[in-house]
């Protein structure tokens, strides 16, 4: 068999790609969660799982450190996906990107400070609807930004919405939906043909099975 190396999404992202990669036959020979190592072994001779910050698991997979990754499409979208197939939408850890404030009246300012991780999403969002913005990048807590004058709004992701209220913030614009997708190194698609479309199927049946 030939060797597969899977780079996957330590943290939530993680923890709904396990149970697929079940159903298709793959588990790693240690609890993850248990275990500080950043390699694994699995229960398929040659198959070994990375478990990296989601941010890292597209340049492993376009650099071919890693056949295939599971990446938010945050993510993707963000940093560009150069040199990567995208064959399958995983259906989980599913939230959307939104632009988010303290009320509607934050988007009218004439130039507001926008704080967020995703700065080229943000920059295109606000450049297509022809708004001007200042942008602040920031690595985390972007709720934080409004509370403190900072910036006058964010982009971030939001899922139950529960993170906005509790800091008295409300979403104002959704950007895009957002799952984390299974991304494949283009050339490990070529020479890695039949084991990789095997796993994609079985991965799609999951899926599939889950919904
Ligand atoms: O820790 P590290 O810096 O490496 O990354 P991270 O903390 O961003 O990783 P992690 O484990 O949080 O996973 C991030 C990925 O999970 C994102 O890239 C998305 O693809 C996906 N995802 C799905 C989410 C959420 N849902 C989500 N709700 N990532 C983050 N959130 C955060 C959001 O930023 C906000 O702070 O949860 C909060 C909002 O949730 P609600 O339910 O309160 O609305
Ligand atoms: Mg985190």
């Amino acid at each position: 068999m030939t060797d597969l190396t899977i780079a996957l999404s330590k943290g939530r992202i993680l923890k709904d790609t396990l149970p697929l990669l079940a159903q298709a036959g793959i588990e790693p020979l240690e609890d993850i969660s248990k275990s500080r190592k950043l390699i694994f072994e699995t229960n398929q001779p040659g198959v070994r799982l990375l478990v990296i910050r989601t941010t890292d698991v597209p340049v492993y997979v376009q650099q071919g450190a890693a056949d295939l990754g599971v990446s938010g499409k945050d993510v993707l979208v963000e940093n560009g996906a150069f040199n990567l197939y995208e064959p399958l939408d995983l259906n989980i850890a599913r939230c959307r990107l939104a632009v988010a404030g303290k009320s509607p009246e934050c988007l009218q300012k004439s130039r507001p400070r926008v704080a967020t991780k995703y700065v080229n999403i943000a920059r295109r969002w606000f450049a297509e609807k022809g708004q001007q913005v200042d942008i602040i990048k920031l690595y985390g807590s972007m709720e934080l930004g409004p509370l403190v004058g900072l910036s006058d709004i964010i982009v971030d992701l939001v899922d139950t919405g529960n993170t906005l209220r509790a800091n008295g913030l409300q979403p104002l614009e959704d950007i895009m939906e957002i799952s984390s997708r299974l991304v494949v190194n283009q050339a490990a698609m070529k020479t890695k043909h039949a084991e990789i479309g095997k796993l994609v199927d079985q991965l799609a049946a999951a899926v599939e099975a889950a919904k």
